[in-house]
């Protein structure tokens, strides 16, 4: 019998308040007189996590004694955001917290500010990451989320003189969301050899015996779900020393120095988190971190099963484990290893239930980002895995070989092991054999894996084994976190708040569209978020916006295959157009502000140039006197969780504008129609989806189609290829030095006109200016804007991360929840 679960809130205010001031005193040993916003946040932060803490001890017992099958979702990036608002949230108290901040003299937005946000990861595989841990949470299934606890986060990003410079992120000063456990570590071992020997049946053993120890500690940081008392557990490593602080016995002979510089050594495997996004550069240290956190969550995961005492063919019957991409493919090897090497099971028993404890859910095509590792590497590092990589391989090509009798080139296509110089171990085709399910993130994007890259697994293990989920966000912070008004109006229409854990309930929104009163607050609560966001620009750019123009903006990481440096061209293009208008042409001009943010990868020197030239754009279309209002360029700093909770509420229209068949999903597209932006954006990824869901009428779609992309590239390298006659202009205007140095931009322009086009900018950009020019006149229609715009938030329930964690939960992990009574 399950015991009636209190709310894990505070009676009332003034328990709240009680608490708050408790924690100034003592915890923070602070007077209520010195208090600052700092201080206020993190004795609120303290009051809510004492709180959360007994429900999160509550839910891992109860997890432990109802012995059901738990999730592990193993990813090398969690982009959490801001932990505070969504914790008093999902406890139903901001009222309370906000009255209680009030008495005590401080505004909760400013409070909730203090918070520096928890950036584990680049962009939307990590974001993802946390959505679902989210819903996981919200719906109660038993689950885990392990990764790494990096000392630095993704790096802050600075604009200075229109370039981005890469400042550290150290967050980890004051975090009140963690909980070291150093009572939970794990030696893991590096380098070494591998020694064979027989056993008495002389059966044939082998024992790696690593050259280098390193520890891992847990750090567990609690996950609530919303209206419920599931609190699941992230589970972050982080390296040390396995000598502890520093070696002793080294210190005491004199050897001091050798000795803090292994501490070092140990600990740069957590220091940092690789800022690239779809892009593999095949590091070291890498791979370290790769196995590191893997060997570490895979023994605490075989730790807890053996506590069952059930046998080892129950594993996968307890155990789901669902890889986030390549980057933990290793946990495939070192779980068949742990079963053979030290667990004396037989090759196929152990493989059996390798493969059917994995899933594995790719999130891209790009070639650049396919991970592969080459062999002298993990020889080097992992030399036992290597030998067992080897094997896995030799077992599945034996098995083609069988299927497909002396087909050499399937063999060779399909191999593990990519034969040149040196070989490379291709993790994908690894995580592939090692999984029972293999999914995609969108339609598109699941059938272009079957079609493309993994076209030959199809064949071999057939399609069933290859599936799709598309991708979903979390309506909690996406919607009521960032969006309170909306989220308040849509309450009002709907019948409360059902619609933050049924979201297609949504729907309901469709019989008021007509509603003059609700129409009009719609509009109001637009407007007041596009105020704020004004606000934002003027404190951070000095640019002042008029809240009145279309709030044009595309916010992701940079990178030429999401096209950023078509739509500044686009701006361009359109400033060049407003100056060559007379001033009555100019009256009739749709006023825009573009708006641009997102972090380029440190080394990647074409994303740099494309920041460069926006900023540059903006330097001379804010400050021209014949241009005022009708156009404004900025690029927003340092772009990240918190600020896309401010960002996406305010747009009128964003950019998801891929080259067709390159963006797997894209996850913003849905965060921003959720709030009552409408998009433009090209057939690709979910955006396919949204209209199908919205409908053609809401979305602004233009360009080339996926299966046309090919033929275009070939296209452009072998036969006739002039650029677009309006881009064209665009480029001699940047030639001509009107945005400043044209070497500045030299390689952007090349990459289009001499350089194949790979993206096919110069193919779309008619269709993208003529679909700009159908979005001015939508938006001087601001009745039918605001049907579009409700019609469309009506149609989005499908978007639910609850939905998509519902499809891996029934699809590929077979897992149930775990209900619990809802608090009273
Ligand atoms: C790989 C090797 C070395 C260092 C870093 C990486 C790496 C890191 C992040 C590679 C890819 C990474 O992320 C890819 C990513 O974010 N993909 C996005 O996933 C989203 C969630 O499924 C999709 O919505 C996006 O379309 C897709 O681009």
């Amino acid at each position: 019998a399950w015991l009636k679960h209190q709310v894990s809130g505070f009676k009332d205010k003034d328990g709240f308040e009680r608490e708050v001031v408790r924690h100034v005193e003592t915890t923070l040993a602070r007077s209520l007189y010195n208090c600052d916003e700092s201080a206020a946040y993190s004795a609120c932060a303290l009051a809510f996590r004492d709180r959360l803490i007994l429900e999160w001890n509550r839910t891992q017992q109860r997890q432990t004694y109802a012995d059901s099958k738990r999730v592990y979702y193993l990813s090398l990036e969690f982009l959490m955001g801001r932990a505070l608002d969504n914790a008093i949230l999902n406890v139903k108290q901001k009222d309370l917290a906000k009255a209680g901040l009030a008495d005590l003299g401080f505004r909760i937005e400013d409070v909730i500010q203090q918070e520096h946000d928890a950036a584990l990861g680049n962009g939307g595989l990590g974001r993802l990451a946390a959505c679902f841990l989210d819903s996981l949470a919200s719906l109660n299934y038993p689950a885990w989320g392990y990764g790494l606890r990096y000392r630095y986060g993704i790096f802050k990003q600075e604009i200075i003189d229109g370039y981005q410079v890469e400042v550290p992120d150290y967050w980890l000063d004051f975090n009140p969301w963690e909980f070291p456990r150093h009572d939970v570590t794990v030696d893991i071992q590096f380098y070494g050899n591998v020694v064979k020997s027989t056993d008495d049946s002389g059966k044939m053993i082998s024992r790696w015996e690593g050259g280098e120890t390193v520890k891992a500690v847990a750090y567990d940081v609690p996950i609530p779900g919303y209206d419920t008392p599931t609190t699941n557990n992230l589970r972050l490593w982080s390296s040390k020393a396995a000598s502890g602080e520093f070696d002793f016995q080294k210190f005491n002979s004199g050897e001091y120095e050798s000795s803090v510089a292994d501490q070092q050594r140990a600990e740069t495997i957590s220091a940092v988190l690789y800022p690239n996004d779809n892009l593999d550069r095949g590091k070291e240290l890498r791979l370290k971190q790769q196995y590191f956190w893997v060997a570490a969550s895979l023994y605490d995961i075989v730790r807890r099963f053996k506590k069952t005492r059930r046998s080892w063919k129950e594993f996968p019957d307890q155990v789901a484990i669902q890889l986030n991409d390549t980057h933990p493919t290793l946990a495939i090897v070192e779980l068949q290893r742990i079963l053979i090497d030290q667990e004396g099971l037989e090759w196929d028993e152990a493989w059996n239930i390798v493969v059917n404890t994995f899933g594995y859910t790719n999130h891209t095509v790009l070639p650049e980002a396919l991970e592969k590792w080459s062999v002298p590497l993990i020889q080097h590092l992992l030399p036992r895995h290597l030998q067992i990589i080897y094997d896995i391989n030799l077992y599945f090509l034996q098995t083609v070989e069988r299927q497909f009798p002396g087909n050499r080139e399937l063999l060779r296509d399909v191999s593990i092991v990519e034969e040149c110089q040196p070989q490379m171990i291709r993790m994908a085709y690894l995580a592939i054999v090692g999984s029972h399910k293999v999914n995609g993130v969108a339609e598109l994007h699941s059938d272009l894996i079957k079609t493309t890259i993994f076209k030959d697994f199809v064949q071999i293990f057939g399609p069933d084994k290859f599936t799709n989920v598309t991708n979903g966000i979390t309506p909690r912070r996406w919607l009521h976190q960032a969006n309170p008004r909306l989220s308040e109006l849509i309450a009002s229409k709907t019948g409360g708040h059902e619609f933050l854990t049924d979201l297609t309930t949504l729907n309901k929104l469709e019989l008021h569209v007509n509603d003059k009163a609700f129409r009009k607050e719609w509009a109001e609560i637009k407007y007041a978020n596009k105020v704020r966001l004004a606000k934002h620009i003027k404190a951070t750019t000095g640019v002042t916006v008029n809240p009145s123009a279309l709030f044009d903006v595309q916010v992701k990481r940079i990178h030429e295959y999401k096209r950023q440096q078509m739509n500044i061209f686009g701006a361009i293009h359109r400033y060049l157009t407003i100056k060559a208008m007379t001033p009555e042409e100019r009256q009739k001009q749709m006023a825009r502000v573009s708006i641009f943010g997102g972090k380029a990868a440190p080394g990647y020197w074409m994303a740099k140039q494309i920041i460069h030239l926006i900023n540059s754009v903006g330097a001379v279309v804010n400050n021209d006197k014949e241009i005022g209002d009708l156009l404004k360029v900025v690029f927003l700093e340092d772009y990240n969780v918190s600020k896309a909770e401010m960002i996406v509420p305010a747009s009128d229209l964003s950019e998801h504008i891929s080259t067709a068949g390159t963006e797997a999903s894209g996850t913003s597209n849905m965060k921003f129609v959720l709030n009552g932006g409408l998009i433009i954006g090209t057939c690709d990824g979910a955006n396919i989806e949204i209209t199908r869901e919205i409908s053609e009428q809401n979305i602004f779609l233009f360009g080339h189609l996926a299966e046309e992309v090919e033929e275009l590239r070939q296209t452009h390298l072998y036969g006739e290829h002039t650029v677009d006659p309006d881009l064209a202009k665009v480029f001699t205007a940047i030639e001509e030095g009107t945005f400043g140095n044209p070497q500045d931009f030299a390689g952007m322009i090349s990459a289009v006109r001499e350089h194949g086009d790979y993206y096919l900018v110069s193919d779309d950009f008619h269709s993208y200016i003529e679909t700009h020019a159908l979005v001015d006149e939508a938006y001087r229609n601001q009745e039918e804007w605001i049907t579009k715009c409700i019609t469309s938030v009506a149609r989005m329930g499908f978007f639910s991360s609850d939905r998509c964690i519902n499809e891996y939960a029934e699809e590929i992990w077979n897992v149930e929840p775990l209900k619990v009574e809802k608090p009273a």
